[in-house]
């Protein structure tokens, strides 16, 4: 509080010396005669050679920049097959922008310097030229036709489906991220926001976890009703009960809808049993396509692997696909650059909230014998759900209620 007070003072005070600083200078002008604003022959001639010396320093100063960022710390060794397409992609843009940023401000200051102002020089009236129009027009078009052309086709290369690639979801919410496996089948099972809760945050759709779900909105909805026809709650609180009941209700409607669906057979709901959520480390096999499935539970994430020029944004209520193949394990990479620490990392790169720096995955890329041995190991989502509620003495409920 007591630095901002200081820092308006300061602001304050500044503008007010810079004031009777400019009426200073005025004064002293008019004392040698001069009128004020008027600018001197020298005034001018000075101020042209400084504009010549910043186009200098803005050039060296672009050179250095490039030389000294250009390189493998603002774009990492890529490690997917597509990497490299992409890289080249973006070398040619930025040669493409150097040569246009040279030229126009070459144009630019070197043209403002030579037509300074000369009492004796007169303007020449030119209006037009088709010639310099067709040039100026068709350049830039033929240019920019070719970056997104060769642009697109990078594009259908990310997008277009390889045949059999791996099915992995990955999964944004504030403030993590899951991975999920297909499994054996390579299917990803069915979700549905309604099904959401704290032991199935990814929303997945089995037999069990429509059991589940059904029994705790059930109790929810039991213990929402007494509270408002019991509860003599303040009016704003019974409001507030009220929405929360339609909420619960207008769910259970949508999971029955799922369970009816069940027990017809129009839906069996039976990929989501071999799939496997992982939350504290992706794996992945060396040279296999991989399709990645991404989902938002809340607001928009952006999934970002850079070393394998993996970017693209989670959206609540749709779904994002990206396709890549890591070519470089993670211990391959690690001798590359000579750091036994080296992780490739799955980063969101869209500012999401309080602890949107802290949504990160470490993901190892291993080759196939081992990730297949790795996979095998993992507990499935139809195990967990089934494991949870036979300790909580659901299951034997659900195989009644068929
Ligand atoms: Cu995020």
């Amino acid at each position: 509080m007591l630095m901002n007070i200081a820092l308006i003072a300061l602001i304050v005070l500044t503008v007010l010396t810079a004031a009777r600083l400019l009426n200073v200078i005025q004064a002293a002008a008019t004392l040698r005669g001069q009128k004020a604003h008027e600018v001197s022959e020298s005034d001018n001639q000075l101020n042209a050679f400084i504009w010549l010396l910043y186009l200098v320093g803005l050039l060296g100063m672009f050179v250095y920049l490039t030389v000294k960022y250009y390189n493998d710390q603002f774009v990492p060794q890529a490690a997917s097959a597509h990497g490299e397409e992409v890289d080249s992609l973006l070398n040619l843009n930025f040669i493409v922008i150097s040569i246009a940023f040279v030229i126009t401000q070459v144009l630019l200051i070197w043209f403002s310097w030579k037509y300074r102002y000369n009492k004796t020089r007169r303007a020449t009236h030119y209006a037009h030229n088709n010639n310099l129009e067709l040039i100026w027009t068709l350049v830039p078009a033929v240019v920019m036709a070719v970056l997104v052309l060769k642009g697109l086709i990078v594009w259908s290369h990310i997008t277009d489906d390889d045949e059999g690639a791996i099915n992995l979801e990955l999964y944004a919410r504030q403030f993590d991220w899951s991975a999920r496996y297909s499994g054996a089948d390579n299917a990803l099972g069915k979700a549905n926001y309604t099904m959401i809760n704290n032991d199935n945050i990814l929303g997945l759709l089995s037999p069990e976890s429509i059991m589940e779900q059904m029994t705790l909105l059930r109790r929810d909805s039991t213990v929402t009703d007494s509270s408002i026809v019991n509860g003599f709650l303040p009016e704003e609180k019974l409001g507030k009960e009220k929405t929360r009941l339609r909420r619960i209700i207008h769910q259970i409607r949508t999971i029955a809808g799922f369970r009816y669906e069940y027990e017809t057979g129009a839906e069996s709901f039976a990929s989501t049993y071999d799939d496997v959520i992982v939350r504290d480390t992706i794996y992945l096999p060396v040279n296999r396509p991989i399709k990645l499935t991404m989902r938002s539970q809340d607001v928009i994430h952006s999934a970002y692997m850079p070393h394998f020029r993996v970017h693209m944004y989670c959206v609540p209520g749709t779904e994002t696909y990206f396709n890549f193949t890591p070519i470089i394990t993670s211990e391959e990479m690690k001798e590359k650059l000579s750091d036994p620490d080296f992780e490739y990392r799955l980063y969101c790169n869209n500012i999401c909230g309080a602890t949107h720096f802290n949504m990160m995955l470490p993901i190892r890329v291993i080759d196939g014998e081992a990730y297949d041995t790795w996979a095998a190991g993992k507990k499935t989502f139809g195990q967990e759900t089934t494991e949870r509620l036979a300790a909580k003495g659901w299951i034997t409920r659900f195989a009644n209620n068929n």
